[in-house]
């Protein structure tokens, strides 16, 4: 396989493109081509690129991608799937509204599964920019790094579904995108009874460190929210 495409960008440069569409697809297709063909060259850079982002389980198309989906591998602690269910999911600014201090938001902030639950998100993204609906904590040896990702380009849907298993854990859900989290996409899935609810999830609980500045605070409320505040 000839790696001249990748080669003339850097690993930096790559990394710095972060998420980008083209970035992922050349570094995923490389990947691919390098295990099957020449396992060795390469692989520091291929491994780099691909870190924390793919590792050749991904499926992408101009609505966006889905990362570590999985259908049918039954977690090992779980006899059988114990329901399937369907979570629709909304993303963008308008959905910040009710939570002063936020930018983004998501149409709910907390979701419920049973254990071994086979959980299907329908993931729609009403703003002009990206937007990801990632869970973290998941079993590794299904889901390189812990992580089920979907990732929605503009004005679309993206489908995505992933088994939990049996335990009782509250997953955090985000946004990685740079200060999308902070700015109010932050959520999480309780299976069964859950664990400790997360801090900062909007309109369930309070941020770690919350703001001290009450009067700027309420500045930037009535800038970015002038339609409000007649
Ligand atoms: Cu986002």
């Amino acid at each position: 396989m000839h790696k001249k495409p990748l080669k003339t960008l850097s690993t930096g440069t790559l990394v710095a493109l972060g998420l980008s569409i083209n970035s992922l697809y050349a570094a995923d297709t490389e990947n691919t081509a390098a295990s099957t063909a020449l396992p060795h060259v390469h692989h520091n850079t291929e491994k780099k690129v691909s870190e924390g982002m793919c590792g050749g389980d991904m499926r992408m198309n101009m609505q966006g991608m889905v990362m570590h989906e999985n259908k049918n591998n039954i977690p090992k602690d779980c006899a059988k799937i114990s329901e399937d269910i369907t979570l629709e999911v909304k993303a963008g600014v308008k959905y910040s509204a009710p939570y002063p201090g936020t930018v983004f938001g998501l149409s709910q902030h907390q979701w419920h599964a049973k254990p071994c639950a086979r959980i299907t998100v329908k993931f729609t993204n009403e703003d002009e920019i990206r937007h990801q609906w990632m869970l973290h904590g998941l079993p590794r040896y299904l889901y390189p790094g812990g992580m089920f990702h979907i990732e929605a380009n503009g004005q679309a849907t993206v489908t995505g579904t992933f088994i939990v298993p049996s335990s009782h854990y509250t997953y955090l859900v985000h946004c990685d995108i740079a200060q999308h989290m902070e700015k109010g996409m932050k959520a999480q899935l309780v299976v069964g009874k859950g664990r400790k609810d997360l801090a900062g999830i909007p309109g369930l609980t309070d941020p770690k460190f919350k703001d001290t500045y009450p009067s700027q605070s309420s500045t930037a409320k009535s800038t970015f929210r002038s339609e409000n505040i007649e």
